[in-house]
């Protein structure tokens, strides 16, 4: 059996490698440091070099000096929008199945950010999860995570008592991502599910439970026995979204369900005679503070595609300009020759 097995091999890889070359190594990446890279091959783990690779991605690697040739086309990508006014994006994992989103009992709820990792999940092809972690040290209000979460398996577990380990376990399918904020249990929780502690883990600092950001790299490990990866990532202290409508569609799945009820295809949800959405939060079915968050996801993630527009506009833009100018220089000479 090849290392390459236990990382998440499967016959889409190998079509994808055999369309590219035979003459360079199959690779999944590890791990990323800047400009160099830990890939498993067939004969174990190398240090690679290249950069724009990231930690999930499967890749070809020449023989020798285990330079990036090529990345495959990614499967699913988990990318979140930077924090400040760029329309970068950063990428947290690539070709993941899974997506565990840790909510810890043992720190106040907050469920607008709850919604953030669920959006994040969807947007990435990803199936989310949500576990709630720390269930021996503290309690949440589950029916409220339910609310937040329609569609999504919700699990509480402790990775002190064991418990809920192996029915979180039933839900997960190939390369599995923990997402979370910091000190959430996030590299606890991978340590229970591996079976082992080979991934570090630290103390909450106890003033305002923000945790200490112990995990600094995104890596890939396998989970032996399952046939799943697991993809331990550093906490996040924001989550942009961006890039995808039907992301929010998917986690507002209950509001989109109502606003096709309301009386106007067009419905905007503000004061609309017969609006569906109002009716619901008028009766208490639907929280007001989830309509506010739907809302400024919406708009949120309208900002981002419109700025990405943008710059799509403006290389384009770039690209005639570049264009034009070689096919005057190129008129030009034509004229000169005749
Ligand atoms: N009581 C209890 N404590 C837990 C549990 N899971 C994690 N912890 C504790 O919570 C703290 C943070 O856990 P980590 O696994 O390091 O959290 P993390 O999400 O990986 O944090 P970062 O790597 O900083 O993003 C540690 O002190 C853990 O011992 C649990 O199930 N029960
Ligand atoms: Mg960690
Ligand atoms: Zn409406």
């Amino acid at each position: 059996m090849s290392p390459l097995d236990h990382y998440g091999l499967d016959q889409h890889w190998l079509t994808e490698y055999e369309k590219h070359s035979r003459n360079a190594l199959l690779a999944r990446v590890v791990r990323v440091d800047r400009g160099e890279f830990d890939a498993v091959t067939d004969n174990g783990i190398v240090r690679c070099t290249g950069s724009k690779t990231c930690t999930g991605d499967w890749v070809t690697l020449d023989e020798h000096s285990f330079r990036l040739i090529a990345i495959l086309p990614r499967r699913t990508v988990i990318e979140r929008a930077s924090a400040g006014s760029t329309s970068d994006t950063q990428i947290l994992g690539a070709n993941v199945d899974t997506v565990v989103i840790t909510v810890a009992s043992d720190t106040a709820l907050d469920l607008g950010r709850v919604e953030r990792y669920i959006t994040l999940a969807w947007g990435s092809g990803a199936v989310p999860v949500l576990a709630i972690t720390k269930n021996d040290s503290g309690s949440v209000d589950e029916e409220e995570i339910l609310a937040a979460a329609p569609g999504v398996t919700v699990c509480s577990t402790s990775a002190v008592s064991d418990g809920g380990i192996d029915s979180l376990t039933e839900h997960l399918r190939g390369t599995v991502a923990l997402i979370g904020p910091s000190g959430s249990g996030k590299s606890t929780l991978g340590n229970a599910l591996v079976g082992d502690s080979i991934l570090a883990t630290g103390a909450t600092r106890d003033a305002d439970g923000k945790g200490r950001h112990t995990t600094v790299h995104r890596e890939l490990v396998p989970i032996p026995g399952r046939e799943l990866v697991l993809l331990d990532t550093p906490g996040l202290r924001s989550v942009g979204v961006q890039g995808s409508e039907d992301a929010v569609a998917s986690a507002f799945s209950d509001i989109e369900e109502l606003a096709a009820l309301c009386r106007f295809g067009d419905c905007a949800h503000e004061h609309e005679p017969g609006c569906a959405v109002l009716a619901a939060v008028e009766s208490g079915e639907l929280t007001e503070r989830r309509l506010g968050s739907y809302r400024k996801l919406l708009r949120e993630n309208a900002w981002a595609t419109s700025r990405h527009d943008a710059r799509a506009r403006s290389e384009k833009l770039r690209e005639y300009k570049q264009i034009s100018k070689s096919l005057r220089q190129k008129y030009a000479a034509e004229r000169t020759v005749r």
